[in-house]
């Protein structure tokens, strides 16, 4: 066993579009634990250092920006290698190529949207699981 905690973000598209519960449940079914959850819309500056290794990137205007459209639920999720696990349910960034299966691949709509309406974040390392929980869960 390899227990370790990864944030999990339903993004505005996700929030607006009444995914919540479709979205936890994959993560409750696939056996791992809601430890803290919150709802709410996120100051710029959280999301500025959330999304810090993206700075000067062309997309990352539009991103903050589309983060800041409306309220997002913050997930602390816990279970047995639930870092990758979680990526792996949440399919590959454009929802356009993720795999069926997947949040993004079977819930991510294909008719134009942007890249970044892809309806959750997954933290990518452990290092990145410590430091985001930290910035959302402060
Ligand atoms: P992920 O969310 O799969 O970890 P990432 O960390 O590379 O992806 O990027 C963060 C977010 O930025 C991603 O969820 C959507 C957006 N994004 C990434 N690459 C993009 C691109 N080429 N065009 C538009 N948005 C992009
Ligand atoms: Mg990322």
């Amino acid at each position: 066993m390899n227990v370790e905690e990864t944030l999990v973000l339903v993004k505005p598209d996700g929030v607006a579009r009444n995914l919540i519960g479709e979205i936890l449940r994959r993560i409750e079914t696939k056996g791992y634990q809601l430890v803290d959850i919150k709802l709410f819309e996120p100051e710029r500056s959280l999301l500025a250092a959330h999304y810090e290794e993206h700075e000067g990137k062309p997309f990352y205007e539009p991103l903050i920006e589309f983060m800041e459209s409306g309220p997002v639920l913050a997930v602390r999720v816990a279970g047995n290698r639930v870092i990758e696990g979680f990526r792996s349910l949440a399919g590959t960034t454009d929802p356009s190529t993720a795999a069926p299966g997947t949040i993004r691949g079977d819930l991510g709509r294909d008719w134009g949207l942007k890249v970044q309406q892809n309806l959750v974040h997954g933290s990518d390392s452990p290092e990145s699981a410590a430091r985001e929980l930290a910035l959302w869960f402060s």
